[in-house]
Order: structure tokens, then sequence, then C-alpha cells
């Protein structure tokens, strides 16, 4: 049985890229380990976000992970901003990691360039400092991610690693991450060689599918997804990427590889395969749909399970 941590930031309106690379797989975890998942509401706080926006949307997070399979009774559901420990655990980890360090970090160089270096908030910097402590606060083993969060999975080892040799005794464990073996990046419909995320902004977001999308919008998306002047559906992340980017999303959806799938597409052409991605896709989000609005409708039971979540986190914490 190991110690199994992760989250989502309510920092927008659910992708499919969350869901496929992240919490579509947290519930495998809940029967054989000891698993935690969080809403991670106060890393949400990095980029500029709406008051009613944050609490809309965090609560959305929790009625999708109970969508997704997640059970109270077997996991600990709790939200990052009811754990005060954390803040102080962050405190303390400030102090072993270095500014070059943390300069490093993709997403931290991605979010400058994005805002050509203006207005940067030091929340976004120190970000995966925050989310260390959240590993380590709770003896994290396992870290189910996407491929974009590795890297500070990655960066937490080192402070573990400074901190344990510095005070010669094993306090931090070190986290491991895990990737869904496909769909660990999502890339954007339209701009396939950028990831597809949450808080981005493109005309009319149409490469960007929300959970939330009526399954009209949803088809639309995928039959308008760019790809290339070619006809055959191959896997080739390099020259074809929009192409590759919706077998991963079909492959993910029907749990088979990706080689299985491109052979499903032999001599199919591009308006029948998108076709088949959006039916798969909907196969799979209509009914994780329903699901999540019974969850969202209740308020009271999701303020429950919040509660009921944070007192047994917060005793891990103590
Ligand atoms: N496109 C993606 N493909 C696969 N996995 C993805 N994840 C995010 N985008 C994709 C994974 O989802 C989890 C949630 O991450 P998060 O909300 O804590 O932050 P993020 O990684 O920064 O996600 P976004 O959607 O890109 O949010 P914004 O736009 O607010 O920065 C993580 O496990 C992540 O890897």
């Amino acid at each position: 049985m190991s110690r199994v941590l992760s989250g989502v930031k309510p920092s927008g309106k659910m992708t499919l890229g969350n869901y496929i690379g992240s919490f579509r797989n947290f519930s495998s975890f809940q029967d054989e380990n000891e698993t935690y998942i969080f809403v991670a509401d106060v890393h949400a706080l990095t980029k500029p976000i709406d008051a009613n926006v944050l609490r809309s949307t965090t609560y959305d997070i929790l009625s999708f992970y109970l969508a997704s399979g997640l059970d109270p009774e077997k996991c600990v559901i709790f939200k990052q901003s009811d754990i005060l420990e954390v803040a102080m655990l962050n405190a303390i980890l400030v102090n072993y990691i270095y500014m070059g360090e943390l300069s490093r970090m993709i997403q931290y160089k991605e979010h400058v360039q994005k805002n050509n270096g203006k207005e940067i908030g030091c929340g976004i910097f120190t970000y995966p400092v925050l989310m260390a402590a959240d590993l380590f606060m709770y003896d994290t083993e396992i870290c189910p991610v996407g491929e974009d969060q590795r890297q500070h999975v990655e960066l937490a080892h080192d402070i573990a690693r400074r901190f344990n040799s510095r005070y010669k005794e094993e306090v931090l464990k070190l986290p491991r991450s895990v990737t869904p073996k496909t769909g660990k990046r999502i890339m954007n419909l339209q701009d396939p060689s950028k990831k597809m995320s949450k808080s981005d902004k493109d005309d009319e977001q149409k490469g960007i599918i929300y959970l939330q999308d009526d399954e009209k919008v949803i088809r639309k998306k995928i039959m308008s997804a760019v790809t290339d002047s070619e006809t055959e559906v191959r896997y080739d992340p390099v020259n074809k990427k929009g192409v590759s980017n919706l077998l991963t999303i079909y492959a993910a959806m029907k749990n088979i590889d990706i080689e299985e799938a491109e052979k499903e597409f032999v001599g199919s052409n591009y308006g029948n395969f998108k076709r088949c991605v959006a039916d798969a896709v909907m196969e799979e989000i209509g009914p994780f749909k329903e699901r999540f609005e019974k969850f969202r409708n209740d308020e009271a039971y999701l303020n429950k399970v919040f509660e009921d979540g944070a007192s047994k986190a917060r005793k891990v914490a103590k």
C-alpha cells in the first residue's frame, strides 16, 4: 500500500486534457492505496482569478472527482486551503531551493513568455515549492500527474535531498510521478504545438474542449481540429501534430494503444476519423457529465465531503 496524492487547480473550466492526463486516473488508486486528492485552490491564485469563479470552480472540480469514481469512503478528498499547515511547510521549504532552479521551470518560463515578462507574480515563481509542500505534507510516494507537472515533482526531489542531507535524516520522502501511458499531454486542437490548457485564451476557444461544453460544441471543435494537407491517419507527433493528437485522444478514450488506434483508421479519410474521435469522446464524456451534474447540484453534500476530508487530511498534516 502506497500513499498517493494529486490535485487539480480550479483556475478555469476543466479541459479534456485535465481529464485524460490526471483525474480520470485517480480512482484507480483508491482501492489499494492511501489516496489523498485535493482541489488546489491556493495554487489557483497564482494567476489572477475572479473570487466567484474560484468558488464555483472549486465545487466543479470536486463534482468532477466524484463523477470520475472517487469515493470519499475510500480516499481523502479535500480543499488545499483547509490545511493551514501546508503554508507553514511552504515557508520552511522556500529556504531549500535556489532562485536559479525555480527560474528553469518550463511552466514558469512559458508564463513569462505569454505575459511578455510583465506582472509576473512571485506565486507563479514559487509554485513548485507549494506543490512540494503538498507532496511532503502527506509523505507522498506516488503522484499521478500529466507530463507538464513531472518537472515540478523532480524539483521536489531536489528539495528533499538537500533538506535530508543537511539534517542527516530521511525527513522528506521522495515522491514518484506517474503519468498515463496514453494522453499525458493533450494538445490544443487549433494549435497542436501547444498544450490544451484551461486558463488559455484563444479565439472563441475552439482549440480547447471543456468538459462542460455541450455535445454539439464538442463535436464541432473536434470536426474543425487542425490536421494537415495529407490524407493518411498516422501517428507522427513531429510532422503530423494535429492527427497525432486526435489519435491520442481516441486511443485514450478507447483504452487502447496508439498502434491499435492507427490500424483502425487505415484507409479512412480525415472526416470519418474525426467523427470517430468525437463519438469516442462523447461515449465517455456524455455519461460522465450526467454524473457530474447530479453532484454539482448538491452543494450541501459537496460541503460535507470537503469538511470530512479536511478533518482527515488535517490529522496527517499536523
Ligand atoms: N493538456 C493536458 N494534457 C494532459 N494532462 C494535462 N494536465 C493539464 N493539462 C493537460 C494535467 O492536469 C492536472 C491538473 O493540473 P493543474 O490544474 O494543477 O495545472 P496545469 O498543469 O497548469 O493545468 P492547466 O490546464 O494547464 O491549467 P492552467 O491553464 O491554469 O495552467 C495536472 O496533472 C496536469 O499535468
